[in-house]
């Protein structure tokens, strides 16, 4: 349930980058592109076949989310990447996209709610300069945003205080 009250937009990504990629099963690969080119009516139920998948099985779900979000080509085509100085962290399915970053000094970053639940960010920001910084964002409901500028170099290590042991946790490292 929670899978389909991600945005439109993320759904969409994911789709198109699960078609372009071809995603793996078991044993067996996928490739969409050569199913397209051989025969465009399997197409669609490929598509269907790969959602029905990935809605029923949630760690598949988690996985194939961190795979592309934390790619940077991917952030980019979503629009995810932000400009030099500011990024955007989605939150959604217990999960924070993409759960691994760099950035430099100076970046702003905002993390987004997507899904119905409420989601935190809670850790220590570890700088190099020794200072270890504790950060608390408070609760993040339904499309809410909270930002907080890394100023320093360093290493953020953090997770939602409401689905750790869901594994919703994220690493930002400011150098
Ligand atoms: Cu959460």
């Amino acid at each position: 349930m929670t899978a389909i009250l991600v945005t439109v937009g993320m759904g969409v990504g994911l789709l198109f980058a699960g078609f372009l990629g071809g995603y793996v099963v078991g044993e067996q690969t996928h490739s969409p592109k050569n199913m397209m080119a051989n025969d465009p009516d399997s197409t669609t139920q490929w598509m269907s076949t790969m959602m029905d998948t990935m809605m029923s099985d949630p760690a598949l779900q988690k996985q194939m989310m961190n795979q592309m979000m934390n790619d940077p080509k991917m952030q980019d085509m979503m629009g995810m990447s932000g400009n030099e100085d500011s990024k955007i962290i989605h939150m959604g399915m217990n999960n924070f996209m993409p759960n691994e970053l760099g950035v430099k000094p100076n970046t702003t970053i905002t993390w987004q709610t997507h899904d119905m639940e409420i989601h935190n960010v809670v850790g220590i920001f570890k700088t190099d300069s020794g200072n270890e910084i504790t950060i608390l964002s408070g609760d993040i409901k339904h499309m809410e945003k909270w930002s907080y500028t890394f100023e320093e170099s360093g290493v953020f290590e953090y997770v939602c205080g409401y689905h750790e042991s869901e594994g919703m946790k994220g690493r930002l490292v400011v150098a």
